[in-house]
């Protein structure tokens, strides 16, 4: 834990961007010991001969800036291209029992991984192994094991030739256990959207931000998450755009941004204003928000309408193009303002504004994120905002669309070739058309299934392509007791993190390429391909020299375990491995639709986007319309077991410092909290009402009756501007806070966004 001499609070009193962020792009290379190769390195960064960003999933444009990177991506290549290495004799010094103690941060820091490894029993250490040797003891393993006890996890880095491979060796093998971060993430809009719309994804591009007149955000620190997203919004509201933004917490990127790539900004001190009305809800209080503008647009429609003015609603869009409003509309009439203003913490007046001008505007884009899918309301909330959408006519039009930010770089692209628990979405016949099996029929185990097979001892092995699902999972302490019992598991990564050095009866930690790096195969330089969170695919190919030559590619790693595992197959795997333009006509084969002529597509600039019905208004729903779905309830957690005055609602997020389970350090420069990332953010009030002070620190557990102990010592109260009756604190750190079992309905996408707990006085 951090002491206290490190640790200071103070208010971030600037905009985002800016001058700092050109200082902390040198300063992560220079931290991250990567010399002036690391410039040229991110000169190629998002660009259409260069690599796709390993940060976020945010679009690559067609007319890329010089430098088309921000201070996120620039620290994750530095991350990547770290000098730094983790090598065989560091294992030799530290067994695994005593990494068991190490932080996430120390852990990868030790820098990349160097050469495969195994554990081996008599020391409790990683020691060196061949690839063979692994490959074939894998395989040994894995064949002795009924396959639905495996499960294949892949985090969304990997590539779309990576994880086609990877799903399709699964499903020879005789699984659709294919879980992945996005069961954690987007998957509330996976399983919300297609009901609504007829799509899996968002429709909104990049040439919708610059026709639209509205913007709405909800539940997603741009600033932080997808900060090259500001460049975008900065544009819409240099040219007038309202942007709306609904979040608990006044993140600074929505407020003021300097654009560090606009040379006279960085002069001046000027900046722009990011948002033109912040609604500061409660965790939780989406539902009722989006309830309340709908309510209102409705009655603002009631009363043009009466008045013989240009109606709000878009009567011939619904009339032609949805189904439900009568439905939909009974119910919004039929809810009370002072239930929504109650549930949300938004006042009425406050919402009704936002309302007017959503409903004044003709191209609407609603932008969200993890603070709309991540509650138990997670699929309700993402149909509402759809339902929002609908309203106005905003789908299918230029200008005007849904726009779920989704969260690594491939997330959505791993999804669209293959990576799922759900049968029903793989084109069935024509794997069968290409390597002649048909594949498993049931369903497969979703993230928070595998946790709980885990904790019950179904699942005996996980295969991972990345991530660190061990401090990404709820109820980690459970699950890793599960863990310990596996017969095997296999990690594919490029740094040491806890799911590496927890283990069972057998494990392996097989180093790859990052996407950064050339990737040569028979000494032909191979590219890869991901898809964007706005649906378009991009061409990658690495620019810096491999951290070690015993490393492999993931396609390569993938093909081993195949080779070694699976019964005689039609897959031509070295083929594929030799060549990755051959697994791309393999994917075009399999989903022509989106991928036709793939190889020459893929680097147009901009990249290529996916058909998508809902673009053009043709509804892939079963009534072959756009649906009004009517949220089950108007409350988060209505189920939730503990209420009272002393039980708050916390809602876990990112900092400044960290990708994920990966943490860089322990700044969250916007956020001014320096030193610790063992926090609480709360309001004043609540601090006063509950008999605590400002810096205190307490123990916070869960309220949650089930009989569980889950509690987190240690957390320094931290004065924040945040609504009364709630705390936001950070991921991983108060994960294990989060029970298993509370998880959006329909997604089990887990409630990490609210959760009640109880705080005591340490
Ligand atoms: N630099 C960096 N970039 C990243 C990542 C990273 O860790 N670091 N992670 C990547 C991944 S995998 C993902 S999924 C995305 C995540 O990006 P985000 O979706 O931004 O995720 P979070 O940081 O969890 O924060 C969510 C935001 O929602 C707000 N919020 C919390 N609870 C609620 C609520 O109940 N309602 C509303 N309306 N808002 C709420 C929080 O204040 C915060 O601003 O970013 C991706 N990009
Ligand atoms: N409490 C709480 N929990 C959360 C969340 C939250 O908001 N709150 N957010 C959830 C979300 S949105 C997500 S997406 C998950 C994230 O869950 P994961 O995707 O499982 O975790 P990451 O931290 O992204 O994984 C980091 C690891 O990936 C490996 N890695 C990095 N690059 C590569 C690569 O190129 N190839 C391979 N093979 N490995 C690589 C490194 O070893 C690194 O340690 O966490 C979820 N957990
Ligand atoms: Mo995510």
């Amino acid at each position: 834990m951090a002491q206290d001499e490190d640790i200071h609070i103070e208010p971030f009193t600037h905009a985002a961007g800016g001058w700092t962020s050109v200082k902390e792009v040198a300063h992560a290379l220079k931290e991250a010991h990567i010399p002036l190769d690391g410039t040229r390195v991110l000169l190629k960064q998002n660009k259409p001969d260069g690599f796709a960003c390993v940060s976020c999933s945010w679009a690559k444009p067609a007319d890329p800036h010089p430098a088309e990177f921000c201070e996120h991506g620039a620290k994750a290549t530095a991350w990547e291209l770290t000098t730094d290495r983790c090598t065989p004799e560091f294992f030799a010094k530290h067994t695994l029992g005593e990494l068991e103690s190490w932080t996430e941060l120390e852990l990868e820091s030790q820098g990349r991984l160097t050469a495969p490894l195994r554990w081996d029993a008599a020391t409790d250490k990683y020691v060196e192994v061949s690839w063979d040797e692994a490959f074939a003891d894998i395989g040994a393993r894995l064949k002795a094991l009924e396959p639905r006890s495996v499960v294949f996890y892949t985090s969304g880095r990997a590539s779309l030739e990576a994880s086609y491979m990877y799903a399709l060796m699964a499903r020879l093998y005789g699984t659709n256990n294919l879980p992945d971060s996005s069961n954690m993430c987007h998957e509330s809009t996976s399983v919300g959207l297609p009901g609504s719309i007829g799509v899996p994804v968002g429709t909104a591009q990049l040439e919708d931000f610059k026709q639209c007149d509205c913007i709405f955000i909800m539940g997603h620190n741009i600033g932080t998450n997808a900060p090259r997203m500001l460049h975008d919004l900065q544009e819409c509201r240099e040219r007038g755009v309202p942007i709306l933004v609904f979040n608990p917490l006044r993140e600074v990127g929505l407020v003021r941004f300097a654009n560090p790539l606009k040379p006279g900004q960085m002069v001046t001190p000027a900046d722009t204003a990011m948002n033109t009305q912040y609604l500061q809800l409660k965790p939780g209080g989406d539902l009722a928000a989006l309830t309340g503008l709908c309510k209102a647009i409705v009655a603002l429609d009631d009363q043009a309408r009466e008045a013989g003015d240009d109606a709000v609603v878009d009567h011939a869009f619904v009339e032609q193009h949805t189904q439900g409003f009568e439905a939909f509309c009974l119910h919004l009439r039929q809810v009370e303002w002072p239930a929504i203003e109650e549930t949300s913490g938004l006042a009425r007046a406050a919402i009704e504004s936002a309302a007017a001008v959503i409903g004044r505007s003709k191209r609407v884009v609603g932008v969200y994120g993890m603070g709309l899918t991540q509650h138990k309301s997670g699929v309700a909330n993402v149909q509402m905002v759809a339902n929002l959408l609908l309203l106005g006519g905003n789908i299918g039009k230029p200008g005007a669309g849904i726009l779920p930010v989704r969260g690594h770089s491939n997330v959505q692209g791993q999804r669209t070739v293959g990576i799922t628990e759900k049968p029903e979405h793989v084109p069935a016949d024509k794997l069968k058309e290409l390597f002649d099996f048909d594949i498993p029929k049931d369903k497969g185990l979703t993230t928070v299934e595998t946790c709980k097979g885990l904790a019950d001892g179904s699942v005996q092995a996980i295969v991972a392509l990345g991530g660190n699902l061990l401090r990404a999972v709820p109820d980690g302490p459970v699950v890793e007791r599960g863990w310990r019992r596996m017969k095997l598991s296999v990690q594919v990564a490029t740094k040491l993190n806890r799911s590496h050095v927890v283990h069972g009866e057998a494990a392996y930690l097989l180093p790859c390429l990052g996407r950064i790096e050339i990737d040569r195969q028979g000494g032909v330089e191979q590219a890869v391909s991901m898809e964007d969170s706005t649906g378009c695919m991009h061409g990658s190919r690495g620019v810096a020299e491999p951290a070690s030559d015993r490393l492999l590619s993931e396609p390569a790693i993938v093909a081993g375990i195949a080779k070694a595992t699976l019964r005689p197959n039609k897959v031509p795997w070295d083929a594929w491995v030799a060549d990755y333009a051959k697994v791309r006509e393999a994917i075009a084969k399999t989903y022509p639709e989106i991928f036709h002529d793939f190889e020459q597509r893929m680097w147009q600039p901009g990249g290529f986007h996916r058909p998508l019905g809902a673009c053009h208004r043709e509804w892939k729903t079963p009534n072959g319309k756009a649906n009004f779905i009517v949220p089950p309830t108007l409350e988060e957690d209505d189920d939730m077991t503990a209420r009272g005055p002393d039980v708050i609602r916390l809602t876990t997020l990112r900092s400044f410092d960290q990708f994920n389970t990966t943490v860089y350090g322990l700044h969250d420069r916007f956020r001014g909290i320096h030193g610790t990332r063992h926090v609480l953010m709360m309001n004043d009030e609540d601090i006063a009402r509950l008999g605590f002070a400002d810096g205190q620190l307490v123990r916070a557990s869960t309220a949650a009756n089930d009989g569980v102990r889950r509690e987190v010592p240690g957390l320094r109260i931290v004065r924040y501007d945040i609504p009364r009756g709630c705390a936001a604190g950070y991921f991983p750190e108060l994960t294990p806070l989060v029970p298993l079992w509370h998880h959006a309905v329909g997604s089990q996408v887990p409630a990490y966004k609210s959760v009640p707990i109880r705080l005591q006085a340490m």
